[in-house]
């Protein structure tokens, strides 16, 4: 691969999305090409994926579906997306990937670690990120900051607080054991703040790179 593939990571109201152009123009200011993407979704058939998955309903969705379709969704997205752009030298940044499997499906839910292991070894043959920033926060702070945005509710963020500190400890446990690939961002600092964080990030990854 020529390209380099980046996902940011976090719970609720981390700031990930206020990010994500931050990181794509910094990239492009270097002379990077870069496609920007996301998880559920980045293609028409994830986006339909996507709408199934975060829309609230009265019926609750079985564990396994929901594995199965964050997979199924993530089985398109690299075929379609990911890989090409990544062979064609492009650098893609992404809105969450398989960590997030591992902390909202694992810690979050239950389910058992090897399981989505093994889905994640049929789906990426291997295939990982060269970085993933993982945006961490207090619970509270990122529930405060969904609170204010007052939009409806999905269905990952009708979730009580216990539910988000599983999946914070999960990301972090995976961010200790995987220290080169997964980067520590301190979340609860000013905007400007985070991106001196991630512009430092990203120096050492372009430097890194050679490209
Ligand atoms: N999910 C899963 O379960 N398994 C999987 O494998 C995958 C996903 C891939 C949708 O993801 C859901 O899918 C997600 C996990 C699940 N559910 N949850 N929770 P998503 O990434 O699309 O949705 P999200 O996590 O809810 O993202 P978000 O709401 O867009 O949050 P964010 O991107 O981290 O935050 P933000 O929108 O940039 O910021 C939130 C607010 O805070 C906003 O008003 C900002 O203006 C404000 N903000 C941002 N940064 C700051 C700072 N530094 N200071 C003060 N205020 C700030």
């Amino acid at each position: 691969m020529n390209g380099k593939f980046i996902s940011i990571e976090g719970i609720e109201g981390a700031g990930k999305s206020t990010q994500l152009q931050f990181i794509a123009d910094y990239l492009r200011y270097q002379g990077k090409h870069v496609v920007v993407t996301r998880e559920p979704g980045g293609t028409p058939l994830g986006e339909k994926i996507r709408e199934v998955l975060l829309k609230p309903t009265d019926q609750a969705m079985a564990e396994d579906t929901e594995l199965l379709l964050m997979f199924a969704a993530r089985a398109e997205h690299i075929q379609q997306v990911i890989l090409p752009a990544l062979k064609r030298g492009d650098w893609v940044v992404s809105d969450r990937f398989v960590d997030a499997t591992f902390a909202y499906q694992g810690g979050g839910r239950g389910i058992d670690e090897q399981r989505i292991r093994q889905l994640a070894e049929w789906t990426l043959q291997g295939f990982q990120t060269d970085v993933t920033f993982l945006f961490d926060l207090p619970v509270a702070l990122g529930q405060t900051r969904v609170e204010q945005r007052q939009q409806q509710k999905d269905r990952f963020e009708q979730e009580k607080k216990a539910f988000f500190e599983r999946v914070k400890n999960c990301y972090l446990a995976r961010a200790e054991a995987e220290p080169e690939r997964i980067k520590l961002i301190d979340a609860s600092q000013s905007i400007a703040a985070i991106q001196q964080q991630l512009s430092q990030q990203l120096d050492q990854l372009v430097d890194k790179s050679g490209l």
